[in-house]
């Protein structure tokens, strides 16, 4: 076969909390295989419940050599299926974010010198000096302070790493180690996260950040896209730099895939790999996001993703250096998302969505003035305690509102934080905005409906594939595979279809409920510790 008329694929993996996920999509973006590896149920060896292994002070940690023996089950799971290593052009990887590798003296040579007759677990079962703690660890608190004392404070710190200090993030963690587990630190010659350690099994060599998945560290500036002098030196000693190595563009092949995979499994030498990245950043490239467009993931919690000419300082959320041709990015994760729809659905209309779009059918768009408030635990955007909070139009509490009133204020109050929010991070509505929905929730229209009048752009539904992340990693791959190679791919167009648009009268209702919410959150009791309450 000449090259023009060679079959070409991409594949792509999702290193997540609970389980690792493969893509393989052909040059429509349309999707050839897939396979899935859960760690608790087919890894019950390594003890995890959820994929993590929990401390009595908050700590969260996982094995890293439970994602190196999940990725041997996982392209075992792809052969089985039929995949066609050969066809595969390029190859790219999400994972969650923030979790930090803490890589052996002897790492580096064993990753170089792999053999293809033996599994990587096997060959990589003395390559790390510790646990990983991932994203839900909570232990940090006091690292967070330090950190941000040591700057001149929680906004300067926001301003020159897009973010204020979060437990959850890398440098507190780093700083946790260097001061908990000195010869942990000490032991450990490279630190990856868990994109790039991911990234580091393919390449056969210890593998650069990327860009946006270290602007989830508290350590990079993320304007000059470089690491801060002032927050390693927080965060630990005069070799963090060197263990962290300088991270690059996102969108960059790295190199060729190791031998071990060519060997192995009939990948071809030149097949590339791009950097990985951490699971909200490889979204935003999934949902394929233009300048004006929102991301909206409605989970457990509800993530809200954009792309950002300018980088802000955020007092809550966090700005990331962009994935994708926008500079930059927000990530605004919203602790109160489907787990406090569902609460209040189950509490007002009895365990069932019909009898609470009844409710909402009772009433009408802006609700009579009725706004509510609704934490069922503790909120991270903005910082604060649960409680519920329903006024009417004059803003004065109610105490008991009717079920029709309370089951809309509580839609409308989670969108209109979700467009109030949005607008801090410096989100403009535009003439082409769109708002591209994710996750369990969007099968909701009612729900949808509220989200296109309270931001009074059409909502469209990413139907392709319910896993943006992974999605992201395998189009990511082909999309910086088809820039090098100057070739145009038949599905670098999005198809999604529209399920919501405005009314006319939209931002007349809405936009006085944005300053009433702004207005309300200046009585609601905030938090004065940390919170990493986020669910994924
Ligand atoms: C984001 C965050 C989570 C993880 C989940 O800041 O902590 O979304 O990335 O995988």
């Amino acid at each position: 076969m000449t090259e023009d008329t060679r079959k070409k694929s991409f594949l792509g993996f999702d290193f997540s909390t609970q389980r690792l996920k493969a893509l393989v999509i052909d040059e429509d973006y349309g999707i050839l295989q897939e396979a899935d590896v859960e760690f608790d149920v087919d890894l019950p060896e390594f003890r995890t419940s959820g994929g993590v292994r929990r401390g009595e002070q908050g700590e969260v940690t996982a094995p890293p050599l439970l994602w190196v023996k999940a990725l041997d089950m996982v392209m075992d799971r792809l052969v089985v299926a039929g995949v066609d290593f050969s066809t595969i052009e390029a190859l790219s990887g999400a994972a969650q974010q923030h979790g930090s590798v803490w890589w052996s003296k002897d790492a580096e040579a064993r990753l170089s010198k792999l053999s293809p007759d033996e599994f990587l677990h096997t060959q990589l079962a003395t390559a790390f000096v510790a646990d990983s703690p991932v994203w839900m660890d909570s232990s940090t608190s006091a690292d967070c302070i330090a950190l941000e004392e040591a700057v001149g404070g929680p906004e300067v710190l926001a301003k020159l790493t897009g973010s204020t200090a979060y437990e959850r993030f890398t440098g507190p963690q780093i700083r946790k180690m260097f001061r908990t587990k000195p010869r942990v630190y000490q032991a450990a010659p490279r630190i990856s996260l868990v994109s790039s350690f991911a990234c580091s099994l393919f390449l056969g060599r210890i593998a650069e950040l990327d860009l946006s998945d270290a602007s989830g560290m508290n350590l990079l500036d993320v304007h000059s896209k470089t690491w801060s002098e002032e927050c390693l030196k927080a965060c630990g000693d005069e070799t963090l730099a060197e263990k962290l190595g300088a991270p690059v563009a996102t969108a960059t092949a790295l190199g060729p895939v190791s031998e071990y995979f060519v060997r192995r499994y009939g990948f071809r030498p030149d097949c590339r790999v791009v950097a990985f990245t951490g699971d909200n950043s490889s979204a935003l490239a999934g949902l394929r996001l233009r300048s004006g467009w929102v991301g909206l993931s409605l989970g457990t919690s509800d993530t809200l993703l954009l792309g950002l000419q300018e980088a802000g300082a955020p007092p809550a959320g966090h700005v990331l250096v962009g994935p994708t041709e926008a500079p930059y990015m927000a990530l605004l994760c919203f602790a109160n998302g489907s787990l406090t729809r569902q609460n209040h659905r189950d509490r007002l209309a009895g365990n069932s969505w019909d009898a609470f779009n009844e409710l909402l059918r009772a009433t009408v768009r802006g609700n009579m003035g009725y706004m509510g408030i609704y934490y069922d635990t503790a909120e991270i955007v903005p910082r604060a305690a649960p409680g519920r909070w329903v006024v009417e139009g004059a803003g004065r509490p109610v105490e008991r509102p009717a079920p029709q009133f309370e089951a809309r204020a509580l839609l409308e109050g989670q969108a209109v934080a979700r467009r109030a929010h949005a607008e801090d991070m410096g989100f403009e509505l535009v003439e082409s905005s769109r708002l591209i929905a994710t996750g369990g929730a969007s099968v909701n229209k009612e729900l949808l409906q509220i989200f296109a009048d309270v931001f009074n752009t059409p909502v469209y539904v990413q139907e392709q594939h319910a896993n943006a992340a992974l999605l992201g990693a395998a189009i990511r791959a082909a999309e910086v595979w088809s820039a090098k190679a100057g070739v145009t791919l038949a599905g670098s167009e999005p198809t999604v279809a529209p399920v919501a648009t405005p009314y006319p009268d939209a931002e007349k209702i809405y936009k006085p409920m944005i300053a009433r919410y702004r207005e309300m959150l200046q009585n609601i009791p905030k938090l004065q510790q940390q919170t990493n309450t986020k669910t994924g």
